[in-house]
């Protein structure tokens, strides 16, 4: 039941050997909402995310290029939005883009000192995440919100700062507002 954005991106480009399809639900992302007590409520089955991805060389080759569409579906833990593990590349220095295909969103970008900002995603909208800076996207609509990703194929993915301390701010919603406010886990 997802809505495939109706612009260039279509399923048969997104088919053959190299396409991989991952779907995230609650219970894959245990660690990284704040609050506990409203996520121990809610069904682990609830699918956040689908992510799409395109590998056309080996992972870790120099020099070529990834390319992946993300889905996420609307929905909040307490107050918190539905958003991506986010990560670190494993080579720290490797930069990606985004571009915000539907839907509404907040890319949260964090550099290795802990400085959290959040950049607001809409359809069409284009986002340079540089190298050493963490990335996690956040639905703040009440529709899907997809973008295409698009990173070196040396990059690699590292989870672990991140699965550890999270971001140094968090995305919630206030008064109906997505507002950043400190990570009392930090
Ligand atoms: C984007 C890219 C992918 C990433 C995906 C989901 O499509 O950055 O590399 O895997 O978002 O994010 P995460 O891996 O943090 O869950
Ligand atoms: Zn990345």
């Amino acid at each position: 039941n997802i809505t495939k954005p109706n612009l260039i991106f279509k399923d048969d480009l997104l088919t053959g050997e190299n396409i991989d399809r991952l779907t995230r639900k609650l219970k894959d992302l245990g660690d990284i909402f704040n609050d506990k007590a409203a996520f121990a409520q809610m069904d682990g089955e609830t699918v956040v995310y689908d992510v799409e991805s395109s590998f056309p060389v080996a992972h870790g080759t120099e020099g070529g290029l990834f390319y992946g569409i993300t889905y996420i579906h609307p929905g909040k833990v307490g107050q918190e939005y539905f958003m991506t593990k986010g990560h670190f590349h494993e080579i720290r220095n490797r930069g990606e883009y985004y571009c915000t295909l539907e839907g509404e969103g907040m890319l949260l970008l964090m550099d290795e000192n802990g400085n959290t900002r959040a950049e607001k995603m809409i359809p069409g909208s284009i986002h340079y995440i540089p190298g050493n800076t963490a990335h996690r996207t956040a639905n703040v609509g009440e529709q899907i919100l997809s973008f295409s990703a698009f990173w070196p194929s040396d990059a690699g993915h590292d989870y672990g700062t991140i699965s550890e301390k999270g971001f140094s701010e968090i995305l919630i919603e206030q008064e109906g507002q997505p507002v950043l406010v400190p990570n009392i886990k930090q």
